[in-house]
């Protein structure tokens, strides 16, 4: 991720604050605990996509992006990893390492995904199909469209 200037609050600081971590239901039992997300009612969105990253290199890094529309919630199912958060104007790192624990990402937020141990795995429910076009993947672009 570019170098960041840590700056003053404003609009765009407030779509980072909307960046939270949401607990579970986490429904503890001898044989194995068992958590459960339902579409709007555990995240804030409907869910509309599931993917999951897994067998990732020690020292490798996800992520890289902001997107315009789609909203996000990241759980790490296993294992941990830091999630880098930015909104243009601010940044702030949250650690995954429950999986009855997930953090909302709302849109315009450049995350990256960094420090994953191993075996990790990060569940990510998304409210959008995948889509290109809903990219940003160049960081001043973002930057310069969430500026306006
Ligand atoms: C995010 C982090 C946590 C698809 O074909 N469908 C999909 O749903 C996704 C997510 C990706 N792809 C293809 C597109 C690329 O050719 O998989 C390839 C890797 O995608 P990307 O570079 O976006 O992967 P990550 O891990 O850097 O980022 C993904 C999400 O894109 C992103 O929204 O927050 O995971």
């Amino acid at each position: 991720m570019p170098g960041g200037t840590g700056g003053a609050g404003g609009a765009a600081r407030r779509v980072l604050d909307e960046a939270r971590i949401i607990e579970l239901p986490k429904i503890v039992d001898l044989r194995g605990n068992l958590t459960v997300v339902e579409s709007s009612r555990h995240v804030p969105f409907e869910i509309r996509r599931v993917y999951y990253l897994y067998d990732v290199p020690a020292g490798e890094s996800r992520g890289g992006h902001a997107h315009r529309e789609l909203e996000q919630f990241l759980v790490a199912a296993s294992g941990s990893f830091d999630v880098v958060l930015d909104d243009g104007s601010s940044r702030k790192t949250v650690t995954l390492n429950r999986p009855y624990l997930g953090l909302y990402l709302p849109r315009l937020i450049w995350r990256e995904l960094v420090n994953f141990s191993s075996g990790s795995v990060c569940l990510v429910l998304a409210s959008l199909p995948y889509d290109e076009a809903d990219y940003f993947r160049d960081y001043d672009e973002f930057r310069t469209t969430v500026a306006r």
